[in-house]
């Protein structure tokens, strides 16, 4: 196998409103290869499942009960994967684990060595939460903090609303993090600001980490989270851009964290969720096939 799909059922309790642990499994049902088997993608003309060789190893044992053990449990299976010469695919769970997905991946690749695209509508680079060095809004700053990641390898995707506070800003800033906010992707277009992504993110690079909070997407089309912000992507425009960042980047690495199934109309965040892994997959899949043709496939 390529690409080893892993649940992290993770809820820190730091959320507005929690329910990010029942993530994976909701994420699982909605896939159709349960019932229709793996087959290609439309546009790529690759099967992402089978000429990936995807398997799922199930979940992670986590508990917020147990912060520091079950991240650690999670860093641990992210790295034995990456040594294994694997792509981890993380169900997540709330954002807190992508201290465990990014420390585990850089623990390998080494520190400083691998870049971060992240579509959000939060920044989650916050210092503390309720007194914690844990939670779903700062785990951005702790791998940078740690220097698992430089800011200047970050490229965030999304942001809007009220968050980031002034003084999180500043030192976003000061860290040399690039955040592409909903006003500048409007203005510039989407396909624009995921070329620009997709360049800086390759330079002086070992690899790159793709993380997806669901709460980039809109509430209208992703209701099923926990801290919907109005204003953001379309599902289409998600999954057009991790397809193409599946294809263009050197992916060593994928999370779809957020997804909270309680607040989900009709499974259609989770349905989304799931997409977003399918058409990233199928980015890779695609750019395998070309790289063994020695040709490039035109959507
Ligand atoms: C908010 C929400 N900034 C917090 N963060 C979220 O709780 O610190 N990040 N939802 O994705
Ligand atoms: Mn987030
Ligand atoms: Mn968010
Ligand atoms: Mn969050």
């Amino acid at each position: 196998a390529t690409a080893v799909i892993v649940g992290a059922p993770y809820d820190s309790g730091t959320s507005y409103r929690s329910g990010a642990r029942m993530g994976p499994m909701a994420l699982r049902v909605c896939d159709y290869s349960e019932h229709t088997g793996s087959r290609p993608h439309l546009s790529l003309r690759v099967d992402p499942l089978g000429d990936l060789g995807v398997v799922d190893a199930g979940d992670v044992e986590m508990a917020p009960t147990e912060t520091i053990r079950s991240l650690r449990a999670l860093q641990d299976v992210v790295r034995g994967l990456a040594e294994a010469g694997k792509i981890p695919v993380i169900l997540g769970g709330d954002h807190t684990v992508a201290m465990a997905d990014i420390t585990g991946l850089a623990e390998h690749y080494g520190y400083g060595r691998i870049s971060v695209i992240h579509f959000d509508a939060h920044a989650d680079t916050g210092d503390l939460q309720f007194g914690s060095l844990y939670g779903h809004g700062l785990p951005m700053r702790r791998v940078i903090e740690s220097g698992a990641v430089p800011g200047h390898k970050f490229f965030q995707v999304g942001l809007r609303g009220y968050w980031p506070e002034p003084p999180e800003l500043a030192w976003m800033a000061e860290q040399g993090m690039r955040g592409y906010e909903m006003a500048e992707i409007r203005r510039r277009g989407l396909d624009e600001v995921i070329a620009e992504v997709i360049e800086l993110a390759g330079r002086d690079t070992d690899g790159v980490f793709l993380s997806v909070d669901i709460d980039v997407v809109d509430p209208g089309m992703a209701p099923g989270t926990g801290t919907p912000e109005p204003g953001g992507l379309t599902g289409r425009e998600l999954l057009d851009a991790v397809r193409q960042i599946g294809r263009d980047t050197r992916l060593v690495g994928m999370e779809i964290v957020e997804v909270a199934p309680p607040y989900d109309q009709a499974d259609v965040t989770a349905m989304l969720g799931n997409r977003v892994v399918l058409e990233t997959l199928a980015g890779i899949a695609r750019r395998r096939a070309d790289e063994a043709s020695g040709t490039r496939w035109d959507e």
